[in-house]
């Protein structure tokens, strides 16, 4: 990255944070929950803010991991954006899937450096003598297809004249692909066209595609009239995510004097993850006698610090499912090790 910020802006971009997941107030069991790895990523990429010089930060949406957040945990999330606010550098909010009530302006908006996408609109700001708009609306729960179009011209982003234009979203772009089996997101109806991109915008920062990942050409290989940007989710949140690096984004924004438009170079900042374990066990193993013994050496032969979904394919019997039953794998399984079970189309065979 250009280290001579005499004329260069940049932007750190995250999404997909999905604080509360695995974090239960009052929880019913003992065990690891992965809820504080999510708040230790969210941390540590607003903490980069200030460490490389951040001019502004976007978050693409899913702040929360679903709608009905304890009050508690929403005041957790705003702790460090009010903390990056008080410190200068203003914040850019865009409401994801279902999570408009809990991050309102009303609610959390009245800090005047933090700005939340609640409807379509356009913030404009000055840094060191460039003018930078960032448009946006809050996630479009159906039909973004055809509802795209109007909802950006709802940001009035025509009428701004700035050096840098950019375009907050979250949703789907032609193109993005998820999943360990490389999904990609073609022509539905919650998926935007990438030739509907507006060619008025320098880039798109959005949120919503779990991976991280730079669109650059729609499917039939035209070049987009603007790159799209998905920073990727800052943790796992799925086994689909399994062979994922997580992160967040830094963008910067150079001038060169021949440029009409800015240079935009990204960086993808990885956030270290625990190891992510899909493994394969036939129910056959389970059914046998001395299958405790041979569950728990399988378990101690994996990362004790993993998390770890058994693949269960075949026919139980009542004996192989009783060593799966939740605290019995508790007991045998090492204590730092999240597991979970995928039972596929497994039957159980006997009472
Ligand atoms: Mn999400």
């Amino acid at each position: 990255m250009n280290r001579d910020r005499t004329d260069s802006i940049v932007i750190l971009l995250l999404a997909d944070t999905h604080l509360g997941f695995d974090a239960p107030q009052r929880p019913r069991i003992e065990r690891r929950r992965r809820g504080e790895e999510f708040f230790a990523h969210y941390h540590q990429a607003l903490e980069a803010a200030g460490k490389r010089g951040a001019d502004l930060v976007v978050h693409g949406g899913d702040l929360f991991y679903r709608s009905k957040i304890p009050d508690v945990l929403v005041s957790r999330a705003f702790e460090p954006l009010l903390a990056l606010a008080d410190s200068g550098i203003p914040v850019y909010l865009v409401p994801g899937n279902h999570e408009r009530s809990k991050i309102s302006p009303t609610l959390f908006g009245r800090h005047p450096r933090i700005h939340i996408f609640d409807r379509p609109k356009t913030f404009q700001l000055e840094i060191r003598g460039r003018l930078l708009a960032l448009s946006g609306f809050p996630s479009c729960r159906s039909g973004i297809r055809d509802r795209f179009a109007a909802l950006v011209g709802q940001t009035l982003f025509e009428k701004y004249v700035t050096d840098v234009k950019l375009l907050c979203l979250h949703q789907c772009v032609e193109g993005a692909q998820v999943g360990a089996h490389n999904y990609t997101f073609r022509n539905g109806p919650e998926v935007i066209g990438g030739r509907s991109l507006p060619p008025d915008f320098d880039a798109v920062l959005a949120g919503h595609i779990h991976r991280y990942q730079i669109l650059i050409r729609d499917l039939r290989g035209r070049p987009l009239p603007s790159p799209v940007f998905y920073p990727g989710a800052i943790e796992r949140t799925s086994f689909a995510e399994r062979l994922e690096q997580k992160g967040f984004l830094l963008l910067e924004f150079s001038f060169p004097g021949s440029a009409e438009r800015p240079v935009l170079s990204p960086t993808f900042i990885p956030l270290p993850c625990r190891p992510m374990l899909d493994v394969p066990l036939p129910a056959d193993k389970l059914n046998n006698p001395g299958a405790e013994l041979m569950l728990e050496e399988l378990l101690a032969s994996l990362d004790p610090d993993g998390i770890v979904r058994l693949n269960i394919r075949g026919v139980l019997t009542a004996r192989g499912s009783e060593l799966l039953k939740a605290e019995q794998l508790r007991r045998i399984a090492p204590p730092g090790m999240n597991l979970s079970i995928n039972w596929g189309s497994i039957r159980v065979w006997g009472g």
